[in-house]
Formats: C-alpha cells, sequence, structure tokens
C-alpha cells in the first residue's frame, strides 16, 4: 500500500483530478487551478495565490459532506457557520465551498475558501493559508471518522440554514418554508419534505 503524501503543486486544472489516484491521508494543495470545479460542473474561481484549494482524501462515511463541513467550519473558527449541506458562510456571504466526490473505496473532499480576494458578493476569510491547512487536515481526520449522531449534533449547531426561510430548487419545482431541521441521513427539510440534493437560497431573517 502507498503511503500517504502531501502534494503541494503551484498550478493544477483541479486538485480533485490528482487526489483521485492518492491513498487515503493524502493532501493536495496549490496556488491555483485552471479548471476549479463546484458541484454539478459548475466553476471554483479563485486568482492565483489568493485562496486555500485543497482535497484531501479520506474514508468513505455515510455522512461525509456535513462531516467536512463541520471540520472546515471549526478550522475556520469564529464566525463561520454552514448554510446546508456544506458551504462556509460570514454572515450571509460565501467564503468556502466543498465538493465531495465518492469512488469504491475512499472520498475526496475538496475544499476552496477565499483568503485574500472574492468574487463579488463573496466573503474572504483572513487567515494565514498553511495555519488554516494544518487545522484543517486535524479536524477531518476527527469529523471523517466521527459517528454520525455526533456529526448531525455539531452540523446543527454550526447551521446558519435551519429556522431560516429558504427556497429549495430541485429538478423541475420549488420548495419554500422554514428549514426545520435535518434528517438523520442529512437531508434538509423544509415544508415537512426531505431534501438530499439541491440548492438552497436562504430568503431573509427567520
Ligand atoms: C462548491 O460548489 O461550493 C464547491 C467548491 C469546491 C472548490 C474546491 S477548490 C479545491 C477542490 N478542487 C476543485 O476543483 N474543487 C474543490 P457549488 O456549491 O456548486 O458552488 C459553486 C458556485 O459558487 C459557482 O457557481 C459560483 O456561483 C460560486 N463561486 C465560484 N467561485 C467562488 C468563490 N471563490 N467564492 C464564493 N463563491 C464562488
Amino acid at each position: 500500500m502507498d503511503e500517504p503524501r502531501i502534494e503541494r503543486l503551484h498550478t493544477v486544472t483541479s486538485t480533485q483530478e490528482i487526489a483521485r489516484g492518492l491513498p487515503i491521508g493524502s493532501v493536495v494543495v496549490t496556488d491555483h487551478q485552471s479548471a476549479g470545479r463546484g458541484r454539478l460542473d459548475r466553476r471554483w474561481e479563485a486568482p492565483p495565490g489568493t485562496a486555500l484549494l485543497a482535497s484531501f482524501v479520506l474514508p468513505r462515511h455515510p455522512l461525509l459532506s456535513l462531516a467536512a463541513g463541520v471540520a472546515a467550519a471549526e478550522a475556520c473558527g469564529e464566525g463561520v457557520g454552514l448554510k446546508w449541506p456544506n458551504d462556509l458562510m460570514v454572515g450571509d456571504r460565501k467564503a468556502g465551498g466543498i465538493l465531495v466526490e465518492v469512488a469504491a473505496d475512499k472520498a475526496i473532499v475538496g475544499i476552496g475558501i477565499n483568503l485574500t480576494a472574492a468574487p463579488p458578493g463573496a466573503a474572504t476569510i483572513a487567515q494565514p493559508r498553511d495555519q488554516l491547512l494544518e487545522r484543517l487536515r486535524e479536524r477531518l481526520a476527527r469529523w471523517s471518522v466521527a459517528d454520525s449522531a455526533a456529526v448531525l449534533d455539531r452540523w446543527r449547531e454550526l447551521s446558519v440554514t435551519l429556522g431560516r426561510t429558504v427556497r429549495v430548487e430541485l429538478p423541475g419545482r420549488v420548495i419554500e418554508g422554514v428549514a426545520a431541521g435535518i434528517d438523520e441521513g442529512g437531508a434538509l427539510i423544509v415544508g415537512g419534505e426531505h431534501v438530499s440534493a439541491g440548492d438552497v437560497i436562504h430568503l431573509r431573517m427567520g
């Protein structure tokens, strides 16, 4: 079995592509991505050297998306909350995003956090990159093997979505209502419906 390793690369297409070939415990970090990816084929944009851009190879976990959000919010510290499922928020602005991709025997957790620049309407978390990376590694190691009940409890504490009036855009339809909770599978409960995928928009303070 290969040893886990840390790859620090100046420029890549996406850290996710490099991480896919590495063993559990490995990390890929870069200054710049020419084709940084969000969910659903969206783009993740960050000018060179302005962001933490990393992919972590982790064991699979049924709630890894929420667990990664918890780990990242804790690594960022005070003032950073989670919009369902795992966007890093400073107030109502997005400061970081998480993309979880699952393979047969491992999962790749990609995390992008704006440090010194952000697109219009987005936020930064002004912290030194390497220190933040170290805290992320440590928190991810812990939360990626935590039991689901602990992940859900901590996610609820860090959430800025619960209690808010939200709009959920699903393929072909839209639900609006108060985000009342998350179920044991990590689905958001809105208007009595359990939403496990889709985009959530916070409508107003609730
Ligand atoms: C995400 O997708 O939020 C997951 C982003 C994951 C990025 C990391 S970077 C390291 C690793 N390697 C990769 O290639 N990806 C991961 P999603 O929820 O789909 O949000 C994408 C949307 O966020 C875009 O459509 C934009 O509207 C917006 N966006 C793009 N760049 C942003 C930025 N720097 N800050 C805030 N919002 C951004």
